[in-house]
């Protein structure tokens, strides 16, 4: 087979990738390691920036974003029984929305099956081969038949452990990473959610957030050990744990009901330099992880698609490889800020092993500077809702 980009991972990097590109005339072949309804299992995010609403809008995929997302303006901080706002449509002019990635997923899966899009499930083996020359291919194999493309470039948006990164040899690459002492176990249950904002909770019993997908689908989070699996947790004691991490008038409201998923994420801030490697340009996951306190991990996927998607279709229609020269430093330059302020919020919400007296109050007094300050809520907003593309 022969196409301009062959996509690694029909994750949402990868789908919108190759959906943007469509929309200009460019050809791309998703590969996918799992299933359609595998990946449509996968419950992640929750939180899409306004940037993102645009891309998706761009992607010609927004008409049930549109209608069904929920528009949120601001957000509640919870620290033990003090609760206060974050308003960020008054802080920044805009605000973020509630759209879950399975429904952003599904919604390009459709859209690319409706334009004829090609995508191979269930493929095994993926190599990405000659990536620095001016013919690269990727052989791969599926049912256990051996299959190769060819293409000019390739796009590694196959999450963080996929075989992209690893492509680019070890003394090229460079990677940062920093491993949180603690995870978090999430609830997705039918039950209306306590509030019509977020909260984000740091009590003295651990970090917890009350989400939601809709008005009869919540997601909470509370923090963990790492030790812990998610068999050590019923939902009897989950939510007897989550109402002692919440505010008391939200613990009293709160209705709990049978968790439909249940699972254990482990918090990980990762930045690999550069994101391209001659033909190779890494997305998403590939190059990055952040910790979800902060709701960016979907948000950076799609910036850094934003930049790759602009690159390639300078390329292929104007004939410039401006765009596709600078993608890896401007990428880069939007996901360190995205790194600095999920850390920042992982270190301001949660309660670390090794913390000491001191390291409690200057969290206490963080916490109380932004609860005062108007401009710090103001940078907070700005990073919440998403810095410029
Ligand atoms: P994905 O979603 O991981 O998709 C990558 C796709 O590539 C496929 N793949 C391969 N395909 C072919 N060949 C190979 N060798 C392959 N190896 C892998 C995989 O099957 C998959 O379908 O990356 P992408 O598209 O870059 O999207 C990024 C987002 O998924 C991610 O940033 C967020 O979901 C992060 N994240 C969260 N972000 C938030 O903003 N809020 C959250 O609440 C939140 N929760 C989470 C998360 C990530 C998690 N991970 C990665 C374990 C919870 C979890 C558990
Ligand atoms: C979610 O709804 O899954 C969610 C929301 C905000 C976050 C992380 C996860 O910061």
């Amino acid at each position: 087979m022969k196409t301009q980009v062959a996509i690694i991972g029909g994750g949402p990097s990868g789908l919108l990738l190759s959906q943007l590109l469509d929309k200009k005339g460019i050809d791309s072949i998703v590969l996918e390691r799992k299933t359609r309804d595998y990946v449509l299992g996968r419950i992640r995010a929750g939180i899409l920036e306004t940037g993102f609403v645009n891309l998706m809008r761009e992607a010609g995929v927004s008409d049930r974003l549109d209608a069904e997302s929920f528009a949120h303006d601001g957000t509640i901080i919870s620290n033990g029984d003090d609760q206060f706002h974050i308003d960020f449509k008054e802080l920044t002019g805009t605000n973020v929305v509630v759209y879950g990635q399975t429904e952003v997923t599904r919604d390009l899966y459709d859209a690319r099956e409706a334009m004829g899009g090609k995508i191979v499930f269930n493929v095994d083996d993926v190599q990405i081969c000659d990536a620095k020359s001016d013919a690269p291919y990727v052989t791969y194999s599926v049912g256990g038949e051996p299959a190769r493309i060819e293409c000019e470039f390739v796009a590694g948006c196959d999450g963080f452990h996929g075989v992209s990164r690893r492509t680019i040899p070890d003394e090229v690459r460079k990677e940062y990473e920093k491993v949180y002492p603690f995870g978090w176990l999430g609830i997705l249950s039918e039950t209306p959610p306590v509030d019509d904002e977020l909260i984000y909770s740091n009590s003295k019993n651990g970090f917890a957030l009350c989400s939601m997908r809709n008005s009869n689908l919540s997601r909470y989070y509370i923090q963990c050990s790492l030790s812990d699996s998610v068999d050590d947790w019923t939902d009897d004691a989950f939510w007897k744990e989550l109402k002692r991490r919440i505010p008391k008038d939200a613990a009293d409201r709160l209705v709990t009901g049978p968790s439909i998923e249940k699972s254990i994420a482990p918090l990980r801030s990762f930045v690999t330099e550069p994101m391209r490697w001659g033909n190779l340009f890494l997305c998403g996951d590939a190059a990055h992880i952040v910790p979800p306190t902060g709701a960016k991990g979907l948000n950076t996927a799609a910036s850094d698609i934003h930049y790759l998607n602009n690159g390639l279709v300078q390329y292929f229609l104007e004939g410039s490889s401006a765009g596709i020269d600078a993608y890896s430093e401007k990428a880069l330059a939007r996901v360190w800020k995205a790194e600095r302020f999920s850390w920042w919020m992982t270190s301001l919400l949660h309660r670390f092993p090794e913390q000491n007296a001191f390291d409690l109050k200057m969290q206490q007094a963080e916490i109380e500077f932004l609860r005062t300050n108007r401009d710090a809520q103001s940078v907070m907003a700005q990073n919440y809702v998403g810095l410029p593309y």
